[in-house]
């Protein structure tokens, strides 16, 4: 029995019936919204539906003996969701003895729900139906799946349904997922810091595992089950070590037997080097038989602690990780060598494409990882799933689709999302990230002709395959409210949603979690998930409109349009690598008298890229180099246009303040204030970046603003001076800082 239930029960008995008027208050208190339970609050409800459908919400019933620990997840969430929300005890009972009872399981687990034609042959192994039917006589609501996680699934549906006061009667739902691996990739390093984590530390406390397990463990697996998220990579990619010694894997087998109620298996980054870091071996060459031969030991060492670990993780040949280009070897067999290793436990590789060189004389940055991977289509075991960013550049507010995406028709490609605000303002921004993710998932590659999405190349329907995936790097860490802002938990939130159904609207995922994490009142709702999903253009607007990329400070927070190649920067580590401004204009041509880039996408789209006519604007200087005066679609010239996106962004950010501020009355204090006071931040970093962006820009273009803009309040040179120390998340040191006379914008 959950603590909630056990305290519920004991306030009945004891204070009596009259006690029960005061139960809403009691439990109000003890929901105390700090922002820890997330989208899962299970708030009572009141009111006209309560009076409607209180019937189909008064019991909880689970059949059959079987217990399996999922299942008693399922009904102890259950239990935990209708206590909460109904504001009284529910019981459970072993077999059906009332209308109204809610009956879930499997047809093993329930043999009563056998002879029901609940069309579960259709759903597979993690899809679930909710039904409202006649069973031995009685009215009840049934929820069931072929596997106990899909119950548990249902479950999380079912609440759903309640938590966003939609009918609970008649039911008639059945869903299952559309992509069959739903993964969180942590960066968090084995010392307990985030790589681009703004929450706080790692939530994986390293030193106290395995013997002490933290109650958050299973707060978030119950987090991710409610939205299907079904794996977790633990370890940063650009990975310890330590994390294959036997002192950390029996630490992550700890953590593996915490998550497996809920679904979730058990992933590693490894580094390719491990052969000879843990191994002592000479070499990490893939094709030298000892070294494979060390990994088919390490992986049956790994498989003895955890017999469904789901494999590894490997960001290779990047950044200064090691990888098979360290022996001459291609990348193919570098993947190959591991995923044999992991083949006769059914595990898998998710091997990074983020493969590119800083080389300063490499070819255009975006070009790289499409150059190596396309010759290698074909040449990946089966068990190898291509692990490719939205973009071909790197997780920036805006970027076309990356065009491997489509290329590659007979190897398995997944698709990573960075979940965690890296170049979108980190952890006070507020921005919705579920259109960024739903533009990716939607555009449209024309591999196979119109309607060859992305989402239909990683849901395997484009070329028949069944092995598929998606992640998303995490922003998860040991924050009371989890993600370092209430509205970045909407994000971890659309993340799962959309893994599960690529074609979900953000739109409506963005209300139910609204009406989720906050209430259900729609004047509260509206103009909240308009803020929402008005939020990423803003960023975009603020910071890199018309296709810009990468124009952000080494930290990767706040602007830095002036950061050219040094010595000690890398031209495509620099910001004027990307925006190409001089004095005659702006943009990196990638058409055929540039980079080419655009030759790597299917003709349509090239075509369509390539010309500056048909081109998105909101594309355009990824695509081209123009000049200042090039006129575009709305009668502005570019550098008017860019100008007036700034000033549109912050502009944006200040009306998403204004309508906060008037909807005190409808969230509580904390929750309300810690909103608004961010928000308040991002004014001010929004109108840092279009100071700063328009200063340096028009040092450039030398052109004046466009009428009734003002001028920026600061000098250039005192943004490029204005430099901020330390910033959570960002490895090493960080830029250094002069502390004694560093200047502070206005
Ligand atoms: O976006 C960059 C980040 C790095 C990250 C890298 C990657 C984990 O700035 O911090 O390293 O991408 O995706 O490997």
């Amino acid at each position: 029995m959950s603590q909630l239930t056990q305290a519920a029960r004991r306030c009945t008995t004891v204070l009596g019936a009259a006690a029960l008027l005061a139960l809403p208050t009691l439990f109000a208190a003890a929901h105390a919204a700090d922002g820890y339970r997330l989208w899962l609050r299970y708030v009572p409800v009141h009111g006209a539906w309560l009076q409607r459908y209180r019937r189909s919400a008064r019991e909880l019933l689970v059949p059959g003996a079987a217990r399996s620990p999922t299942l008693r997840a399922a009904s102890e969430e259950l239990e935990r969701g209708l206590t909460g929300m109904l504001a009284r005890p529910v019981p459970t009972e072993p077999a059906v003895t009332r209308n109204g009872a809610i009956v879930l399981g499997t047809p093993q687990s329930a043999p009563l729900l056998r002879p029901l034609h609940l069309g579960l042959r259709r759903l597979g192994r993690q899809g679930y139906v909710i039904r409202t039917l006649e069973l031995r006589g009685r009215h009840v609501t049934v929820i069931a799946g072929n596997t106990d996680v899909g119950v548990l699934y249902g479950v999380f549906r079912f609440l759903r349904q309640m938590q966003t006061r939609q009918p609970l009667e008649p039911l008639a739902i059945a869903s299952r997922p559309k992509i069959r691996r739903r993964v969180l990739d942590f960066w968090d390093n084995l010392n307990g810091s985030v790589e681009r984590g703004y929450a706080g530390d790692s939530i994986w406390k390293w030193r106290e595992l395995p013997t002490y397990l933290s109650p958050r463990y299973t707060d978030f697996a119950r987090a991710c089950a409610s939205v299907g998220i079904n794996g977790v990579v633990l370890n940063n990619v650009n990975a310890s070590p330590w994390i294959l010694t036997p002192l950390y894997l029996t630490k992550v087998a700890a953590l593996a037997k915490v998550l497996r109620p809920y679904g979730i298996r058990v992933y590693l980054s490894v580094p390719f080097s491990a052969p000879i870091t843990v191994g002592k071996l000479a070499t990490a060459d893939p094709l030298d038989t000892a070294v494979q031969t060390w990994w088919q030991a390490k992986v049956a060492e790994i498989y003895r602690a955890i017999p469904d670990f789901g494999g590894f993780l490997m960001k290779a040949d990047s950044e200064g990780e090691p990888g098979p280009e360290n022996y001459g070897r291609t990348q193919a067999q570098g993947a190959n060598l591991l995923a044999r290793a992991l083949a006769p436990y059914h595990g898998i590789v998710m091997w990074r494409a983020f493969v590119y060189s800083t080389n300063p004389h490499s070819e255009d940055r975006v070009r790289q990882s499409y150059d190596i991977f396309k010759p290698l289509d074909g040449k990946f075991d089966r068990n190898v799933i291509l692990q490719v960013k939205n973009g071909p550049l790197d997780f920036q507010p805006r970027e076309p689709f990356h065009p491997l995406f489509g290329a590659m028709p007979h190897t398995h490609l997944m698709l990573e999302l960075e979940i965690t605000k890296e170049y979108l303002g980190q952890q006070t921004s507020l921005v919705y990230l579920g259109t960024l993710f739903q533009e990716a998932l939607r555009a449209d590659t024309w591999a196979r002709g119109p309607g060859s999405t992305v989402a239909r190349v990683i849901d395997g329907s484009l070329y028949g395959q069944h092995d598929t995936a998606i992640a998303g790097v995490a922003n998860i860490g040991s924050d009371r409210n989890w993600c370092g802002s209430i509205f970045n938990q909407s994000n971890w939130y659309v993340f799962g949603r959309l893994a599960w159904n690529p074609d979900a609207s953000a739109r409506t995922i963005a209300t139910q979690w609204v009406r989720m994490t906050f209430t259900n009142a729609v004047p509260f709702v509206r103009p909240v998930v308009r803020m929402m999903m008005g939020s990423r253009e803003a960023v975009v607007d603020y910071s890199d409109p018309l296709g810009l990329a990468s124009q952000m400070a080494g930290t990767h927070y706040g602007p830095g349009p002036w950061i050219a190649p040094s010595k000690h920067l890398p031209p495509d580590w620099s910001d004027t690598y990307y925006s190409r401004a001089d004095a005659e204009g702006i943009g990196f041509d990638r058409t055929a008298s540039g980079s080419d880039a655009v030759a790597q996408y299917a003709p349509h789209v090239a075509a369509k890229f390539a010309s500056l006519k048909h081109c998105p604007e909101n594309l355009l200087l990824w695509f081209h180099h123009v000049p200042w005066t090039y006129r575009l679609a709305s009668g502005h010239t570019v550098w008017d246009s860019l100008v007036l996106h700034y000033v549109r962004g912050v502009v944006a950010v200040k009306r998403m303040r204004t309508t906060w501020r008037k909807l005190s009355h409808y969230v509580d204090p904390r929750r309300f204030q810690l909103t608004s006071a961010f928000l308040t931040i991002q004014v001010h970093e929004a109108e840092w970046w279009r100071d700063a962006s328009i200063a340096y820009f028009q040092s450039i273009s030398h052109l004046p603003l466009p009428p009734g803009v003002a001028p920026p309040p600061d000098t250039l040179k005192a943004y490029e001076a204005f430099c901020i120390p330390y910033l959570e998340g960002t490895p090493g040191a960080g830029p250094a800082c002069p502390p004694d006379d560093a200047p502070v914008p206005r």
